[in-house]
């Protein structure tokens, strides 16, 4: 094991170009998509403070003189209560054989769990791939308790018969060891020409990237099953005719979804208010994405119990 904390000496200039592939994995609200954020220097996953935020891979790319390194986000691992869980799940699965680096998201706050063993036995089944031990949100804990936390680690892969590439602790929010954790990833990465053309941070489309703006706003400040029940769909993106050329606007048509009819008075709020509040917040970062002023127009409407009806799913592109 090695615990790194100081940052590592820059690569000599004569070494080979890397670029490759490297997933966050973890329990939800492990900090895993502030993390891909936080690495490639700006938002291209949603993150809010509730499980299961994240419902697709995100990938994220790192350029450096030295190498590409994509980022893969993945939803967080958990026991499934749903079809979307399950799915959800499944993608993580898939995500974590493909890569050439897998980075296992331990929040430092919280004791190790039967979920974090879960997914470290399963990990443990992935023998090729190096695995990175990354303890997150340090800045929300005192050295003692990182310090048992990352020996706890270390312990956790002697018992399921692995040693760690590395155990590495970052805060994403505090930007402590952002950079060392990339410095540390790309040896692990093979050689080889960028993969994505420079700049591109991410691959997202952009109708996907503004139905989670739209979605993190309306996360916020909802709490038990609510944030499991939304979904948001781009429905249309059109440039208002008769606009000079100088004041474009673009007219985007969205949906917020819930499962039930009772959930609508909450998103919607008491006259309309917090559904306004959602828009309003959303179409900032929307305007600040695109580069173009945006009229936002969303709707709520209910698509039962979505998240157990295949059809539903599909539907809302799961
Ligand atoms: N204090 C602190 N909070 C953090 C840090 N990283 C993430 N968080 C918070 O932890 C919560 C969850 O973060 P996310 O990045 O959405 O977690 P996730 O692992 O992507 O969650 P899922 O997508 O649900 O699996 C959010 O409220 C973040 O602001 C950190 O370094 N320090
Ligand atoms: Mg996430």
């Amino acid at each position: 094991m090695s615990v790194r904390s100081q940052s590592s000496e820059p690569s000599a200039s004569s070494a080979p170009h890397r670029a490759g592939f490297a997933c966050f994995v973890g329990r939800p609200n492990a900090g895993k998509s502030t993390l891909t954020n936080a690495l490639v220097g700006q938002k291209v996953a949603i993150t809010a403070n509730q499980p299961q935020t994240t419902r697709h891979t995100v990938r994220g790319i790192v350029h450096r003189p030295d190498a590409q390194l994509i980022l893969v986000d993945t939803p967080g691992l958990h026991k499934p209560r749903t079809l979307l869980g399950q799915r959800l799940n499944d993608i993580v699965r898939t995500t974590w054989a493909e890569v050439d680096v897998i980075g296992f998201c331990l929040p430092a706050n919280e004791k190790l769990g039967p979920g974090d063993r879960f997914i470290a036995k399963e990990l443990a089944s992935i023998k090729k791939t190096p695995k990175i031990a990354i303890v997150t949100k340090t800045d929300l804990v005192d050295s003692k308790t990182l310090a048992e936390q990352l020996i706890a680690i270390d312990q956790l892969g002697k018992e399921l018969g692995f040693e760690w590439a590395e155990i590495v602790p970052v805060s994403a929010v505090g930007d402590e060891q952002v950079d060392l954790l990339a410095d540390l990833i790309v040896p692990l990465i093979p050689e080889g020409p960028p993969l994505y053309p420079e700049g591109d941070l991410t691959d997202e489309p952009e109708q996907v990237m503004i139905a989670e703006l739209i979605r993190e706003a309306a996360l916020e400040g909802v709490r038990d099953e609510l944030p499991h029940s939304i979904a948001v769909v781009v429905e249309e993106m059109l440039p208002r005719e008769d606009r000079p050329a100088d004041r474009p606007l673009l007219d985007i048509h969205a949906f917020v979804y819930i499962e039930r009819p009772s959930q609508k008075g909450i998103v919607i709020g008491p006259k309309g208010k917090r559904l306004k509040e959602v828009g309003i917040k959303s179409r900032k970062q929307i305007e600040a994405l695109l580069g173009t002023p945006v009229f936002l127009d969303l709707h709520v409407k209910v698509a039962k119990d979505w998240q157990r009806d295949p059809r539903q799913l599909r539907k809302l592109g799961f």
